[in-house]
This record gives C-alpha cells, structure tokens and sequence, in this order.
C-alpha cells in the first residue's frame, strides 16, 4: 500500500537491530515497498552529531529520530529505525507520533552477557576496563518493552526466522 509506517528496534549495542534492520529491508525490496533505514550512522554522523550519550542527550536523539521518521512515515515510506533507545517514556512519546498501527516496536531481546561476548565493537570490554563510560547496559540503564510488538531472541532465532517474524507482524498490522 502507499501507507508509511515504522518499525521501531530498541535493543542493547549488539543485539541485532541494525542485522535485523538491513534484513528485513532487502526482505521486502522483494515486495516493491519502499524502505529507509534510519541508524547512528546516518544520524549521529550527521543531524544529531552535536549529541553524546548522556541521558539527556539520548532523549534528544530520539525526539529527533522520531520526528524524522515521521517526515519520512508522511511521504509514505517504510521507515526501519535501528537506535537503543533504552528509555520507555522516550519509545512511548515517538509511538504517539503516529496513527496506532502505524508504529510497531520491535524489542530486539538478548541477554547482556550475550551481547557482551558479542562486543563486535570492543565497547562492552572498554567500559568494563574504565575506558568507556555511560555505555548502556552497564552503567547506563536499558528499560525493556513491557508491551513490543514483536520480541525476538536473536541469539535463540536465525535472522531468516526473525524476518519472517517481523513480515508476518507487518502483515498482520496492515489494516489497523
Ligand atoms: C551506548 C554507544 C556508546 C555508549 C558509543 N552507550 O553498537 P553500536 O555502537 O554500533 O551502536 C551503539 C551506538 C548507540 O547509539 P544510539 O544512537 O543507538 O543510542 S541511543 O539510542 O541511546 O541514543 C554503539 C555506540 O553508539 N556507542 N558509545 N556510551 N552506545
């Protein structure tokens, strides 16, 4: 349809939501829909490069991806959102942005232990030396979903059957 909508991922630093995001998005090239991933690295880089990882910088970054989003949302794209987002009220605010059904969450959900042995960026091994701080999970908090979507255990579940999870969510939620 010509509707645009948001997959939202909230996840730890290296559960998954960029592999999922990029997954999902040649997934559905296959169906003609227009897609757009929005990450840190078109954000970061970029709109929000005056933006750390405080708190409060974090709940600036995602006012702005969120309004973002909706900009894209309102030319009726499919918009893959791939940033930690750890705060509840901050997910919370950028759902009401949109019309319901329009905004599906997906908890990309690994336990910490998993992603720190992951550490695909070495940062779980910087903050646990002192080298890096605020880094979510260890001494920056992650508050899960209470109520995603979707949650998908990306080290139970191969990215193929993540895919056809989140294809079947988005089917599901077409007409609501
Ligand atoms: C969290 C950090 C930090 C700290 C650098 N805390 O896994 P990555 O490396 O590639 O993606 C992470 C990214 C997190 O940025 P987000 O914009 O997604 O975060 S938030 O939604 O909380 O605003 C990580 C890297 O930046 N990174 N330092 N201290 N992640």
């Amino acid at each position: 349809g010509h509707r645009g909508r948001v997959v939202w991922f909230t996840g730890l630093s290296g559960a998954g939501k960029s592999t999922l995001a990029n997954a999902l998005e040649v997934a559905l090239h296959r169906t003609q829909k227009r897609t757009y991933i929005l990450d840190g690295d078109n954000i970061r880089r970029g709109l929000c490069k005056d933006l750390g990882f405080s708190d409060a910088d974090r709940v600036e970054n995602m006012r702005r991806v969120a309004e973002v989003a909706r900009l894209f949302v309102d030319a009726g794209m499919l918009v893959l959102v791939a940033f930690i987002s750890p705060f509840r009220a901050e997910r919370q605010a950028a759902r009401e942005l949109f019309t319901p059904g329009d905004f599906l969450e997906v908890f990309v959900n690994v336990p910490l232990a998993v992603a720190e042995q992951r550490d695909t960026k070495g940062l779980y091994q910087k903050a646990r030396s002192g080298a890096l701080a605020h880094l979510t999970g260890i001494d920056s908090p992650y508050e899960p979903p209470l109520a995603p979507d979707l949650a998908l255990r990306t080290d139970l579940l191969s990215i193929d059957a993540c895919v056809e999870r989140m294809l079947t969510l988005l089917a599901s939620s077409q007409g609501t």
